[in-house]
């Protein structure tokens, strides 16, 4: 029986980065090479082949089409390549559910994918990027993580793409949480536990991967915030996502432009600035072509828009059956 051949995808981040020192005076995400990173890991013996690539070297603010069509190529290939039974991809964290939520919305997913950081740089006190990933590497050799679509491991806690969001900026026990499933699995560099069934039973890609990604900015809710400024943030504009105070909610000055502007063709999603913030439809919706974003976040709430508004959805009703979908 041969090892698992683990295609692993390097973009940088903390789990890449350097400190400096113990302060992280001189912190630097991306400084670690993906090939080095692969001969550290294996003082660890994890009984898998790895083969390194090394897509970019970014903190992942810096994340976005560019890098995220590189790593949709490599891993489409990789599903499609026999030689190869997993894939992780090493990000930052700061836009890891962005970029993990994509992929699993646009890949064929016939292997697994798992997505993998850290709260610390490499050579940080106390620093958690090795064992995340060698976790990420239990999970991306399993069997049983098929059918279970895009996967972040942090934490010793595997999270489904769409549930995956980072809710602490430091600690790196529960920098990362699902909603609103919570964790799927359990993972330490020794057992794997998994919650459920695998609940994705066709491996197809949701959608094709966008060639050009439309205009989709969020607008952030607050107390007063002027209409003007939601009509200065809708220029280009092809949708918008409104990160509301509470359940999806706005000034009506605000909301007032929204509908003028859905009424003439504009994607309007209403989500939540509330962490863990569920937003069901409104009766007023309908009149207003709004979509909620049920247990979509803001930012995952745009990369779904991105991507269907791509693909040339324009129903209200056809976004809404997307955003309702588990
Ligand atoms: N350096 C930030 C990033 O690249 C944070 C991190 O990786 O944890 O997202």
């Amino acid at each position: 029986m041969t090892n698992p051949r683990i295609l692993v995808l390097g973009t940088g981040g903390t789990i890449a980065g350097i400190a400096g020192d113990a302060m992280r005076h001189d912190y630097l995400p991306g400084q670690i090479g993906i090939d080095q990173w692969l001969e550290d890991a294996g003082r660890y013996a994890l009984d898998v082949e790895f083969v390194g690539q090394q897509v970019a070297n970014v903190g992942s603010e810096d994340m976005g089409p560019v890098i995220w069509g590189k790593l949709h190529r490599a891993i489409a290939e990789a599903m499609e390549d026999d030689s190869i039974d997993g894939v992780i991809v090493t990000h930052g964290t700061d836009t890891a559910e962005e970029t993990a939520f994509l992929l699993d919305l646009t890949l064929p997913l016939n292997k697994p994918v798992v997505l993998v950081g850290a709260m610390r740089p490499a050579d940080a006190v106390g620093s958690d990027g090795m064992r995340n990933f060698v976790n990420a590497v239990r999970v991306a050799a399993a069997e049983s993580a098929k059918g279970r679509g895009v996967l972040l491991v942090m934490g010793d806690r595997v999270l489904a793409a769409r549930d995956a969001r980072k809710v602490r900026t430091r600690g790196t026990d529960d920098a990362f949480r699902g909603f609103p499933r919570g964790s799927v699995a359990i993972v330490t560099p020794s057992a794997l536990d998994w919650f459920g069934k695998p609940w994705r039973d066709d491996a197809r890609p949701r959608f094709a991967f966008p060639d050009e990604f439309p205009e989709v900015p969020i607008l952030y809710a607050a107390g007063g915030i002027s209409p003007a400024t939601a009509e200065r943030l809708l220029v280009d504009a092809k949708g918008v996502v409104v990160a509301g105070v509470g359940e999806g909610n706005m000034p009506d000055a605000v909301r007032a432009v929204l509908a003028d502007r859905a009424s003439k063709g504009l994607l309007v999603v209403r989500a939540s600035r509330v962490d863990e913030g569920l937003v069901d439809r409104e009766p007023e919706d309908d009149e207003n072509r709004f979509v909620a974003s049920r247990a979509l976040n803001p930012q995952k709430s745009r990369i779904l828009a991105m991507v269907m508004l791509a693909n040339g959805v324009s129903d209200p009703a056809d976004f809404q059956a997307v955003f309702d979908r588990p």
